[in-house]
C-alpha cells in the first residue's frame, strides 16, 4: 500500500502540536508504521533539502530544520500521498486554508509545522533516506474493514 514521509519540524514540536498533528492523520485512517524523535543533522538536513540548495532561502531552512527536534513519520493508506498534501495545506501557513494543518497553526512561510512528501517517487526515496527498513512496521490495523470498503 502507499506510504508517505512526514516530519513535524522543529517549530511544531516546540509549540506542543505533536498529539494534535499525529491526530489528524489518525482519525482520518490512515495507518502509521513507523515514528521517531530526534535531533536532524546538518548532513540529512542538506541531503533532505537537496533540490533547494540554490535558493536563498536553503541556508536558514536547514539552520532552522536541525534547530530542535523533528518527529519523523511513515504513514501508509490509499492515496495517502496526496491526501497528506491536502491535509497540511499549501506552504505559506498565512493563505493555506484554514482546516489545514499549516492553514489553522501557522503565519509564516519559514515556520510551516510540517514537511510532507510531494508525490510517490519523492515519498519513495524520502523514507530510505530517514528510516531504516527494520525502523517500518508492516502491520494491518484490525480496524481496516470500517474505514475501507
Ligand atoms: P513544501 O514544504 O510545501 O513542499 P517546498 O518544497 O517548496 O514546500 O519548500 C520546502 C520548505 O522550504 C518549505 O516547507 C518552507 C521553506 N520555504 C519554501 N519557500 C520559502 C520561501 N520563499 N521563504 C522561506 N522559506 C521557504
Ligand atoms: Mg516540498
Amino acid at each position: 500500500m502507499e506510504r508517505t514521509f512526514i516530519a513535524i519540524k522543529p517549530d511544531g514540536v516546540q509549540r506542543g502540536l505533536i498529539g494534535e498533528i499525529v491526530s489528524r492523520f489518525e482519525t482520518k485512517g490512515f495507518t502509521l508504521v513507523g515514528m521517531k524523535f530526534m535531533m536532524v543533522t546538518r548532513e540529512l538536513a542538506e541531503e533532505h533539502y537537496g533540490v533547494h540548495r540554490e535558493r536563498p532561502f536553503f541556508p536558514g531552512l536547514v539552520e532552522f530544520i536541525t534547530s530542535a527536534p523533528v518527529v519523523a513519520m511513515v504513514w501508509e493508506g490509499d492515496g495517502v500521498v496526496a491526501s497528506a498534501r491536502k491535509l497540511i495545506g499549501a506552504t505559506n501557513p498565512l493563505t493555506a486554508e484554514p482546516g489545514t494543518i499549516r492553514g489553522d497553526f501557522g503565519v509564516s512561510i519559514g515556520r510551516n509545522i510540517i514537511h510532507g512528501s510531494d508525490a510517490i517517487e519523492t515519498a519513495q526515496t524520502e523514507i530510505a533516506l530517514w528510516f531504516k527498513d527494520g525502523e517500518l512496521a508492516n502491520w494491518e490495523p484490525t480496524i481496516k474493514p470500517w474505514i475501507y470498503e
